[in-house]
């Protein structure tokens, strides 16, 4: 089941990021065997969310629509469900999940980081398939493990850092001025300057579509 989930995923540039068994404490929809992270396969989603209806239609949260609308099919297909971080309150905890089925775990500056996705890990829903899969053993390295942490100091108005809150409305005031092109084009700061996840980083065209639909949602009223 687990290769026909990758199977189905591919064609959409997304891939099972980490699976694992659900225990009654960990929120995952009733008769679900393995809870399946999904998020991108390297630049591949980029080009296929680009080239969806959703990207052109003009209409509010794009990217959102469509990791809906595809997962959704994907999950019809194989008598799953599908789950989305987005859509909430309440929503779904994506970040213990994260956790439980592969190796994210809170870095400095409280994101999660991987040994593969440095910060850059973030998911696109989840799967919830019936049965219970078998299952490999998540990468247990530690990446902040002998790093000097240069996450800490990479924020210019230090909206993240040891011990803090994320500041957003720090984060969003210095992305909106003049100064903030920087992160505005090419991404946050603090996720570029990890050393664990610099092959993953999406590509500039994206990082620079989550930093407009970050702003934008900061920036309605109400
Ligand atoms: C609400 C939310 C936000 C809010 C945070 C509000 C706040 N802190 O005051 C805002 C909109 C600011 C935000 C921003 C980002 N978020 Co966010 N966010 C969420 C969301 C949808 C719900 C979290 C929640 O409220 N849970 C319920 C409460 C009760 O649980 P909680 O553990 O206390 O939740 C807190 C944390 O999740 C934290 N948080 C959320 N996002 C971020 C980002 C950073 C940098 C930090 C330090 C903390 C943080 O804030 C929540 C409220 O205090 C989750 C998805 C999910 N289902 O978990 C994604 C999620 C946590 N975010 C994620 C990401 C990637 C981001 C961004 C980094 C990128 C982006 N999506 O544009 C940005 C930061 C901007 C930047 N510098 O690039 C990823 C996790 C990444 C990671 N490595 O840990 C998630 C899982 C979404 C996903 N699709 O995978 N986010």
């Amino acid at each position: 089941m687990l290769d026909d989930l990758s199977a189905a995923l591919a064609p959409h540039g997304l891939a099972v990021t980490g699976a694992f068994h659900p225990g009654p404490e960990d929120g995952a929809p009733d008769g679900c065997g393995t809870l399946c992270l999904v998020g991108a396969r390297g630049d591949a989603m980029w080009s296929a969310f680009a080239a969806s209806p959703e990207a052109r239609d003009g209409e509010a949260d794009p990217l959102d629509r469509w990791s809906r609308r595809v997962l959704e099919a994907v999950a019809t297909g194989l008598d799953a469900r599908a789950l989305f971080p987005f859509g909430g309150p309440p929503y779904a905890p994506f970040l213990n999940w994260g956790q439980r089925a592969e190796s994210a775990r809170p870095s400095p500056v409280g994101m999660l980081v991987s040994p593969s996705r440095g910060l850059w890990i973030s998911w696109r829903g989840a799967i919830a398939l019936p049965g219970r899969e078998d299952l490999d053993a998540p990468d247990a390295r530690d990446p902040c493990i002998g790093c000097d942490a240069p996450c800490l100091s990479a924020c210019p108005v230090g909206a993240m850092g040891a011990g803090q809150a994320y500041d957003v409305p720090a984060c969003v005031a210095y992305i909106k001025a003049a100064e903030g092109t920087e992160c505005r084009d090419r991404g946050c700061q603090v996720r570029r300057v990890c050393p664990a996840g610099r092959e993953a980083a999406p590509p500039a065209s994206q990082c620079a579509f989550h930093m407009a639909s970050f702003l934008a949602r900061h920036s309605r009223p109400g």
